[in-house]
């Protein structure tokens, strides 16, 4: 960036260098809250719309650094030493030990800062290219507690994370375009942002976001400057494209933006082009022509005269069609065209389904508290949950194999068990808590914890939580059998899989989910956006199958529990109405009626 005819830092490269910074610190094992600090400014100034770097010239306000939410004095210096000498004396100090590219490394599975810190002083290993060679050669083989399955294992995570590079998590995406969208909205004469594409369709991961604005300024004539201002913001690390009415660009993650500024008159017609998906267009073009009409981004055409017939909602255009509008999670052509014909005909069979809101959610019956790996207390999460006009929840913290939680052995369950009835009780029926566990399915299919312990319990909700490298074979007769225990109640984890970073455990799921069908044993869609243990077909196929489902947070703090958010929209993606979900249910009694019995 220039300024003053000087070549000065911009606020996305700082915010770069203190983020690598937080990541370097966390490898040489300091303290979180010092790493914690250093992430947060780096946030904070990538949110600047002024450039830091006229904050630090000599005559500038000394207090306006420290104006900014996140920027204390020492980080306000921080910024002053990297504008002025392109680094700072923490950052120099610790890349004396360590590299940026090791950054990278901590993405993949099981690779935590001091293993990152320790194949870097033992092999000078510090990015992935390097770790596969070293892994594949045998070397690591060589380190303390880094074996033979170690290698597999890593060599395999390696193998993902190439695959995954490219997309990016819906929750994340979201973020973004909330960032980029309130930017754009600074611009005088814009009315709205919409992101479209794969977003709009709430697919769990997105290649890029599409937003398309409108306002005063995107009409003809006058957009030039609002595509300025678009091409302008202070998020954007590299401008790929600028055109007429579209800029296109990528932020410091590499997550490629396309913003398209458009006139008021079609962009009904622009909304319904780029959220696809690409197969729901051309089928629905196929449509037009049929009917003597042309579909394209600016509008919907009769073919003989080129009048306009629709462009302005899509409403109206799908309407034109003959059909009923069609919500965005389910155009990717997959039955939602004939569904929307049948609906706008008004048949009675085989129309468009009232798919699940938000607003459907009475309760939450998997979440975590300090009593084992979650931040809050009992009495916390049930007040932030009655605050999202919650009725019910059940506290599930883990049982004793999963050590690394702190979990849980009879004697603490029951008495956690206690503790939750006694909250529920000093809350006087304004919100009702059930007391839960989730225990972890052994090796072998058994439960982690007594028969007679789990018989105390509302909710049990037992899950996969170790041994996943087990023959699909193995895995499913071990969950088959922990269904088999009556004290099961729900089913969670059932695919195991971390989105983007840990593929799901080998198991026949459809085998596992008839089977809970018929023993009326809930199958769990786990909501936080990391896991989304089920993806939209599979759950369609439990549908199918006739299970019963529920949608949990697995909340291990309060505002975990608005990641239900992202559990709904992939239950919209398959098709699920309130009544195929339980904890739609309006009270715990409703919902404990409709669990499988306690024996
Ligand atoms: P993504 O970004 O890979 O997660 O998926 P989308 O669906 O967002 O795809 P993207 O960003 O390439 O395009 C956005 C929408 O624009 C897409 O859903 C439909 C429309 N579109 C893009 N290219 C084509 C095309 O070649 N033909 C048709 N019919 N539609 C297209
Ligand atoms: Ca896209
Ligand atoms: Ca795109
Ligand atoms: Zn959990």
């Amino acid at each position: 960036m220039h300024l003053n005819g000087k070549n000065v830092m911009d606020n996305i490269t700082i915010a770069r260098l203190l983020d690598e910074t937080a990541a370097l610190l966390e490898i040489d094992g300091q303290d979180p809250f010092r790493v914690r600090s250093y992430r947060r400014a780096a946030e904070a100034v990538e949110q600047q719309t002024t450039q830091l770097a006229t904050l630090t010239e000599p005559d500038s306000d000394p207090k306006a650094l420290l104006a900014i939410a996140g920027i204390g004095k020492g980080m306000a210096q921080n910024i002053r030493d990297l504008v002025a000498t392109g680094t700072m004396p923490l950052r120099a100090e610790l890349l004396t030990k360590y590299k940026p590219t090791m950054l990278e490394l901590l993405r993949l599975p099981g690779m935590g800062p001091k293993t990152v810190a320790m194949l870097w002083s033992a092999l000078a290993v510090a990015d992935i290219d390097t770790l596969e060679e070293a892994a594949k050669a045998g070397h690591l083989l060589k380190l303390p507690r880094m074996g033979q399955k170690f290698t597999e294992k890593l060599l395999k995570g390696i193998a993902d994370h190439k695959k995954n590079t490219g997309r990016f998590r819906i929750d994340q995406a979201t973020a973004f375009a909330d960032r980029i969208s309130a930017l754009i909205r600074e611009f005088p004469g814009i009315e709205t942002i919409t992101p479209a594409g794969s977003l709009r369709r709430g697919r769990e991961t997105v290649g890029d976001l599409d937003l398309l604005v409108t306002g005063p300024a995107c009409e003809p004539d006058v957009v030039a400057a609002a595509v300025d201002h678009v091409a302008a913001l202070p998020l954007i690390d590299k401008l790929i494209a600028k055109g007429q009415n579209k800029v296109s660009f990528t932020l410091r993650n590499q997550l490629q933006v396309d913003v398209r500024l458009l006139p008021r008159a079609s962009y009904g017609a622009a909304l319904q082009y780029f959220t696809g998906s690409k197969h729901h267009n051309v089928t629905l073009r196929q449509r037009a022509i049929k009917r003597g009409l042309t579909l394209s981004e600016y509008a919907l055409l009769r073919v003989e005269d080129n009048v306009i017939v629709a462009a302005a909602t899509e409403q109206e255009i799908y309407n034109a069609l003959d059909m009923a509008w069609i919500p965005p999670e389910l155009r990717e052509n997959c039955g939602e065209l004939e569904a929307a014909a049948a609906s706008f005909a008004g048949k009675a069979e085989g129309g468009l389904p009232t798919l699940i809101t938000r607003e459907d959610i009475r309760g939450d019956l998997h979440m975590h508290t300090f009593e084992t790996d979650g931040a809050c207390s009992i009495r916390d999460m049930a007040e932030a949950a009655l605050a999202r006009g919650l009725k019910y929840i059940a506290i599930t913290d883990h049982s004793k194999n999963l050590a690394m939680t702190n979990g849980m052995d009879d004697a603490r369950a029951l008495a956690h068990a206690a503790r939750i009835r006694q909250v529920n009780t000093e809350m006087e029926g304004r919100i009702t808590l059930l007391a839960g566990v989730e225990v972890d399915i052994l090796g072998a299919g058994e439960l982690d914890l007594e028969d007679s312990t789990l018989a105390q319990l509302d909710i049990v909700v037992a899950s996969v939580h170790s041994r996943f490298d087990q023959p699909a074979e193995q895995m499913t007769d071990r969950v088959l059998a922990a269904l088999e225990n009556p004290h099961t109640r729900i089913l969670g984890h059932p695919t195991g899989r971390k989105l983007l970073r840990r593929d799901p455990y080998a198991i026949h799921l459809e085998k596992v989910l008839k089977r809970a069908a018929e023993l009326g044993v809930a199958v769990e869609h786990n909501a936080a956006p990391a896991r989304a243990d089920l993806n939209d077909l599979h759950l369609r196929m439990a549908k199918q199958l006739g299970c019963r489902l529920v949608v949990n947070t697995d909340a291990h703090a309060i505002e975990d529990l608005d990641y239900i958010r992202w559990g709904i929209t992939q239950l919209r993606r398959a098709w699920l109405t309130a009544a195929d979900v339980l904890n739609t249910q309006p009270t715990a009694e409703a919902l404990l009626a409709n669990l499988r019995p306690k024996p």
